[in-house]
């Protein structure tokens, strides 16, 4: 272990088993690596942005096994909304300062891609100034295969229709035997990063998301991280690293056995210290519980991702983020966990710093 840490000191980079034997490091010794290499980049400064979440349907052609969101016989309440009731979603969000919607979907084959890039042009007319994250590799490929357009053609029309970035979702757990038990037939591993691959070559931002704390080991974690990892050197696209906790309720995956506290800021901490080449790693408080996302700006992570307002695909599955939090509530929170909140644009631009 003291070879690990010697490396982790001299910022050299840790192959598979080196990273995966940090799990067997004891949290404080770990924690404290992570958080040097935190504070390296961003001292005590904790990042958010003030953001809105809007999940325009939950009809979906596909039936993840860990997904509560979408309309099935556990979630029998179909729904799609109108171009005017999102764009009425969004103008009251911008009354409360956000600077960003999130935008996602289920694979809704009813609706025909007009409908998905629509809701980007129109918001894009009203607002140019408002940043818009949509579209997740997974409806990425939902739209190219039932559209028969390549991957290259549907993100050039995301271009077109005014999306600036790209969330990271849909990567779920990247080893295949683990993907094909709880997400058979959504896109591919291979896929997911090929159509990462080809945003970052336009230009473009995206993040990564990783779904943990199910049916996977640690070391399906360890490789999902080295996939990232290879990506990055090869592009540089990726803003943050996110990983998520698995919830529980109303979905079709029988997990018994779910992480610990301790083994989900491990997590973070080893994201810190793995993915020495992707700048953000985010507690997404979300999934993580607000307390434990204060907690894990101390285990490396520096993002809490936003305020969100309203959140519907981790809330159908437990989540206690129905409703976003509030700005002050936010700003609150970070300074009496001992760190400074910045309020970010979606690009990491510093916006305020809340002294
Ligand atoms: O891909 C679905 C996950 C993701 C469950 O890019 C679940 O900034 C936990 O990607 N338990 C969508 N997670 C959310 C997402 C995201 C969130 C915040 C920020 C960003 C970003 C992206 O939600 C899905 C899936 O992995 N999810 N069901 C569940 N039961």
């Amino acid at each position: 272990m003291n070879q690990i840490i010697k490396k982790i000191e001299n910022n050299e980079r840790l192959n598979f088993q080196e990273a995966l034997s940090l799990y067997d490091m004891d949290l404080f010794t770990l924690g404290k690596l992570a958080n040097k290499k935190r504070e390296e980049l961003y001292g005590k400064k904790s990042f958010f942005n003030v953001n809105r979440h809007i999940n325009p349907t939950n009809e979906c052609k596909d039936v993840c096994r860990f997904c509560a969101f979408s309309a099935n016989r556990k979630n029998p309440n179909p729904y799609t909304m109108s171009h005017e009731e999102i764009l009425e979603i969004v103008k009251n969000a911008l009354s409360h300062g956000i600077k960003e919607v999130h935008i996602v979907s289920a694979h809704n084959d009813k609706v025909g891609i007009d409908w998905y890039l629509g809701i980007f042009k129109k918001i894009k007319e009203l607002y140019p100034a408002l940043h818009i994250k949509a579209l997740t590799a997974a409806e990425v490929n939902f739209l190219s295969e039932s559209n028969g357009l390549s991957y290259e053609e549907v993100i050039d029309q995301m271009i077109e229709n005014g999306v600036d970035s790209m969330p990271g979702g849909g990567a779920e757990i990247f080893d295949e035997d683990i993907r094909e038990k709880i997400c058979k037939g959504k896109v591919s591993s291979k896929n997911w990063f090929e159509i990462h691959r080809l945003w970052h070559q336009k230009g473009k931002k995206s993040n990564v998301t990783m779904l943990f704390g199910h049916i996977e080991e640690r070391s399906h974690r360890i490789d999902h991280m080295m996939r990232i990892r290879d990506l990055q050197d090869e592009t540089g696209g990726f803003n943050a690293f996110i990983p998520l906790v698995y919830q529980k309720e109303n979905n079709y995956l029988k997990v018994e056995n779910f992480p610990t506290s301790q083994e989900i800021l491990k997590t973070y901490a080893i994201s810190r210290l793995v993915l020495d080449n992707v700048p953000h790693i985010k507690a997404y408080w979300v999934t993580s519980t607000v307390n434990l996302a204060l907690i894990a700006q101390e285990f490396g992570a520096d993002d809490l991702d936003g305020t969100i307002e309203k959140e519907s695909i981790n809330s159908a599955a437990g989540a206690k983020s129905a409703n976003g939090m509030k700005l002050d509530e936010f700003i609150h929170l970070i300074k009496d966990s001992g760190f400074i909140p910045v309020e970010r644009d979606s690009l990491y631009n510093e916006l305020k710093v809340y002294k």
